[in-house]
């Protein structure tokens, strides 16, 4: 019953603010907005399509790039896209634009951002995800269980998807005791619809240790001390067991400092 009573509040306060949101002028809620990039992850030196997924793209004519001077980006196309059922909009985006980059090989991630341009005004300018020096790792489905793992090197950085719904992606990596490791997911703060959730289990299959949401970000951050000599499962996976094309992750996996 309480619950129905703050619903009520809750739906009346939105009625009654309604009026000054309509005076805002219409193209500030028209403003394009990128939410992610698909491939999540660009790559310095070599030309690539990447497709800008986010709100209001259909009409974006124009994408500029800033943080790197060197770095070419055309326009080839936008259009609205379909949200799968029982998605959110918000986070999965209903328009995309596509374009042609390309990054010098010697651009500083973390700088790179991309601004979509169309009628009503520039998006707000949206960070890249650039590979780093880090060894880059292909993920290789299937990958789903125990009994399939992928096997990974430390350091390596793993680009990923979460494919479908429930799926489930486990690595392999071979570690000493007393080893420290520091365990990523970079996706959400790319604007990646992953909420991922990674879980360290050792070769008998028992929880080391997991982590899902850190430091303001659905994306975990795990440091962990391996206990024995041995391999270890990392599995990622979605809390929410959503998945689809557009689900990238990049999976860091480095000594801890
Ligand atoms: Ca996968
Ligand atoms: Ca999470």
């Amino acid at each position: 019953m309480r619950r129905v009573s703050i619903l009520v509040v809750v739906s009346f306060a939105f009625v009654t603010s309604a009026p000054s949101q309509d005076k805002k002028p219409p193209e500030k809620r028209d403003l394009p907005k990128v939410l992610y990039a698909i491939p999540l992850i660009a790559k310095p030196g070599e030309k690539q399509k990447i497709t800008l997924r986010g709100k209001h793209l259909a009409a974006v004519k124009e994408v500029k790039v800033t943080g790197s001077d060197a770095a070419k980006v055309k326009f080839l196309a936008a259009k609205a896209a379909a949200v799968p059922n029982n998605y959110p909009a918000e986070r999965i985006g209903d328009s995309e634009v596509e374009i042609e980059f390309e990054l010098p090989k010697d651009v500083k991630p973390g700088e790179v951002k991309l601004t979509a341009i169309g009628p009503a005004g520039e998006s707000a300018a949206y960070t890249l995800l650039v590979r780093d020096e880090l060894p880059v790792v292909a993920e290789k489905e299937p990958n789903d269980g125990f009994d399939q793992p992928q096997p990974i090197t430390v350091p390596s950085a793993v680009e990923a998807t979460i494919k479908g719904e429930r799926d489930v992606d486990v690595y392999k990596i071979e570690g000493k005791e007393g080893d420290k490791l520091r365990i990523e997911v970079q996706a959400a703060r790319y604007g990646s619809p992953v909420d991922a959730v990674i879980t360290l289990y050792d070769s008998g299959r028992a929880v080391v240790d997991s982590a899902d949401d850190t430091a303001g970000s659905s994306d975990p951050v795990l440091v962990v001390t391996l206990p024995k000599d041995g391999a270890y499962f990392l599995s990622v996976m979605d809390a929410n067991d959503l998945g689809g094309a557009n689900f990238g992750y990049r999976l860091v996996v480095r000594p801890a400092k």
